[in-house]
């Protein structure tokens, strides 16, 4: 594990890629020959991280707690005589921009630099959390926050320079051909370094450098140099300032395109990139990928600069890579069409939706009880919401990391009308029963008709919220599993789950769409802030103290403290208490996000002291694009 003070300092010096471009180009090796580790803790780096963060979430816990309005609750001696520190994480599901853009929302009642969220929201729950993760669309915002030194939505908003969604991706020059022509041209020549480097381009690289121009505007060549490592060295980072931040993908084993429960999930944090699951169980450094090795053991030859912050963001999100395809649609002039052409000539297209991370990190390593994936000299990734866990939980209930209370933000379209169902929590709860459950465990939640019915998509849902009724989860572990790690019930999250509803906006757009004017990119967003803040607190005064009695509860319970009233009262309004419904009716919204009568019925005028009148039903050529793209894919899978 120790890295030798000689090489530490060129790395520090040259933090980006060694080529400064999109090429990956040799580094010093570190000392210890080996890059890859066995999955059975957190990695010395984390760890270590982590006493410099639970400090400071802790202070932060005492803040927000306090400034929650709880009665009889003594928010600084609660946490100080905690008998661990409390561990809070944040999940952002993917659905494309909407899922940004709801999830950047919902993020900004959380953040106490946003103007007003200490009163008006839930301010100060981001900076009193310790993980914060993101997929696909989620991990857009999710990296873009990280990637621009812990940059907040308001000030990406007021500044209107990152997330520039106006045009779309494919043809964000309109009509200015030049301007389209150097686009195009400066994509081309960075996938022309990786290649001439040695390195197999995929659809993904295409990709990745596109969302670069518009999450990396601000950065030198668009980030084409930025590297996901560099996050190690950003001051934010090493300050304990953010959370730390984690973006997951689903592998892909050799010679199948099925995509289920038993698929592998890896997750790429600052450190590493790797999997908890038996099927590959290893992590490996992620600064180092690109470069070859045996058994995770490099030969003195090291390659850095591959692990590109778009491409690490890209990987989350190749299902989007199908949009590559459409640019021979936008209107472009003809020499502009060779250019582009001749690069997607040198892209494998077999597998549109796959990122190829070759040469494969954990090549001819034998830990994992998959043996394809070690045997190939490529490890395929695809887009983490491919095994229906859109909502990023997995790397949150790893018994490792000590999560109490999950916030679980879904923006999946699981509907024909893009509104989530629960879906991805029923496909988390249904994996800990599987071999590759290895030993977590998820609080029991109901079928989607139920989420529905029950009104638990229509306000935010708190699963689990009884530890002693989850000792059942214990008596039907997959065989192979020991339960030694989460030896307590209490060591099994709660989860706090919130679903996107309409409030000010329709925020229901189609995953598939590809640009937003500056209002709808405003309103998606505000609408965000409703969503989590429960419209500004005005659906529910006593919101932040029922959140925090959420926060707390775990530590309650392993201390036998009893609830005050006001948690009680809180409970019984917005716990699930195992009742069930799984009738199929009808969906819609009231003012208050709750449904009532057929779903998404035309334009409608929203109330709750905002007259906005929106029209509903967002229809572009992408959608039809979507509903094809999810018959081919998977059968049921939504994002
Ligand atoms: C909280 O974390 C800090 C730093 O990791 C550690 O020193 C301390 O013992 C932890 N507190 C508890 C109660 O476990
Ligand atoms: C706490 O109560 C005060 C006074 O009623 C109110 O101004 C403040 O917004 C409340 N804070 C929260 C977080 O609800
Ligand atoms: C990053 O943000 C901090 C404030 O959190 C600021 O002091 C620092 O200058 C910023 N660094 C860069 C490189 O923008
Ligand atoms: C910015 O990127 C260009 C093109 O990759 C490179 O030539 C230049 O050295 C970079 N500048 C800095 C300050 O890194
Ligand atoms: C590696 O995986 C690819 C894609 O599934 C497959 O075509 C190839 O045969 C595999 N190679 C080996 C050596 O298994
Ligand atoms: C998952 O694997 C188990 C055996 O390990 C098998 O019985 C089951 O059919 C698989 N499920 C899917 C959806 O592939
Ligand atoms: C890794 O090994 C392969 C096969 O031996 C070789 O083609 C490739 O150039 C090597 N890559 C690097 C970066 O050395
Ligand atoms: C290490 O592997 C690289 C290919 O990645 C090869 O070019 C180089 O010669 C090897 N070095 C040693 C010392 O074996
Ligand atoms: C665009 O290119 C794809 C393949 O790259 C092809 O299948 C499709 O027909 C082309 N469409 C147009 C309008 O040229
Ligand atoms: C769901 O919300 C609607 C509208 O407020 C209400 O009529 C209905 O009773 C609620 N259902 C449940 C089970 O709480
Ligand atoms: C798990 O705990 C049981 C009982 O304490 C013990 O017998 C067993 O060896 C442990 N297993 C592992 C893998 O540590
Ligand atoms: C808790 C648990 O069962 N962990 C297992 C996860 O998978 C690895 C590899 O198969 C096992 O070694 C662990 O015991």
């Amino acid at each position: 594990m120790k890295i030798s003070l000689l090489f530490l300092i060129p790395a520090l010096v040259n933090a980006w890629s060694p080529t400064n471009s999109y090429a990956p180009g040799r580094i010093e090796c570190p000392s210890d020959k080996r890059l890859t580790r066995v999955a059975e803790g957190l990695s010395s780096e984390e760890h270590a991280w982590l006493e410099g963060r639970n400090p400071v979430t802790q202070a932060n816990l005492i803040k927000f707690l306090q400034n929650a309005n709880m009665t009889d609750f003594d928010a600084q001696s609660f946490v100080e005589n905690a008998k661990k520190n409390i561990t809070i994480g944040l999940a952002f599901s993917g659905g494309g921009y909407r899922a940004m853009l709801c999830g950047a929302g919902q993020l900004a009642a959380l953040d106490s630099r946003t103007t007003n969220a200490d009163a008006s929201g839930l301010g100060g729950l981001l900076q009193a959390s310790t993980y914060l993760v993101g997929l696909s669309g989620g991990n857009w915002l999710v990296g873009t926050i990280a990637m621009n030194n812990f940059t907040s939505v308001e000030k990406i908003v007021d500044d209107g320079k990152i997330w520039d969604l106006e045009r779309s991706i494919i043809n964000p020059a309109g009509w200015n051909v030049v301007k389209l022509y150097k686009y195009y041209n400066g994509i081309s020549d960075d996938l022309n370094a990786k290649k001439d480097a040695g390195f197999d381009l995929s659809l993904t690289d295409t990709w990745a450098r596109m969302l670069s121009h518009q999450f990396f505007s601000e950065l030198n060549d668009t980030g084409a140099a930025l590297t996901w490592s560099t996050l190690q060295e950003s001051d934010p980072f090493t300050n304990h300032e953010m959370p730390f931040p984690i973006v997951v993908a689903d592998g892909r084993t050799p010679n199948s395109y099925i995509i289920s429960g038993n698929s592998t999930v890896f997750e790429t944090n600052p450190f590493e990139l790797g999997s908890w699951d038996p099927s590959v169980y290893q992590f490996t450094k992620v600064k180092y990928l690109g470069t070859n090795t045996t058994d995770g053991e490099h030969n003195g030859t090291c390659v850095g600069g591959f692990d590109n912050a778009g491409y690490v963001m890209g990987t989350s999100s190749t299902l989007f890579n199908q949009f590559v395809l459409q640019i021979n649609t936008t209107s472009i002039v003809g020499a502009l069409k060779d250019l582009i052409t001749h690069f997607l000539n040198d892209v494998s297209k077999a597998e549109n939706d796959i990122a190829i991370y070759k040469p494969n990190p954990f090549h001819k390593t034998d830990e994992g009880t998959i043996s394809s994936i070690a045997q190939n000299d490529t490890l395929y990734l695809v887009d983490g919401g491919e095994d229906l866990q859109n909502v990023p939980i997995y790397p949150l209930i790893q018994p490792e990391r000590k999560v109490d209370v999950i916030f679980a933000y879904d923006n999946s379209g699981d509907t024909d009308q893009y509104w989530p169902n629960g879906a991805s929590l029923v496909a988390t709860y249904e994996r800990q029963f599987l071999t590759q459950g290895n030993g977590t465990y998820f609080p029991h939640v109901p079928d989607v008709n139920t989420f529905r019915n029950l009104n638990l998509t229509a306000k935010p849902a708190f699963f689990g919220c009884d530890a002693k009724n989850l000792s059942s989860l214990f008596n039907s572990p997959p065989t192979n599993v020991s339960t030694n790690v989460t030896s307590s019930v209490y060591d099994i999250p709660l989860v706090v789950y919130t679903a996107n509803r309409p409030f000010s906006f329709w925020s229901n757009t189609s995953t598939f769409d590809m640009d937003y004017t500056d209002a709808q990119k405003k309103g998606m967003i505000r609408n965000g802030y409703e969503v989590s803040s429960r419209l500004n607190k005005t659906l529910d005064s006593e919101w932040a103290a029922c959140v925090g009695c959420a926060i707390i509860r775990r530590e309650q319970e392993r201390q036998s403290i009893e609830q005050s009233e006001q948690c009680k009262r809180c409970f019984a309004r917005y716990c699930w208490n195992g009742e069930l419904d799984s009738s199929d009716a009808g969906v819609n919204f009231t003012t208050d996000g709750t449904t009532n009568g057929p779903e998404n019925d035309g334009n409608r005028t929203v109330s709750a002291g905002l007259s906005i009148t929106i029209q509903a039903g967002n229809t572009s050529v992408f959608k039809a694009i979507g509903y094809a793209l999810l018959c081919i894919l998977v059968l049921g899978f939504s994002i």
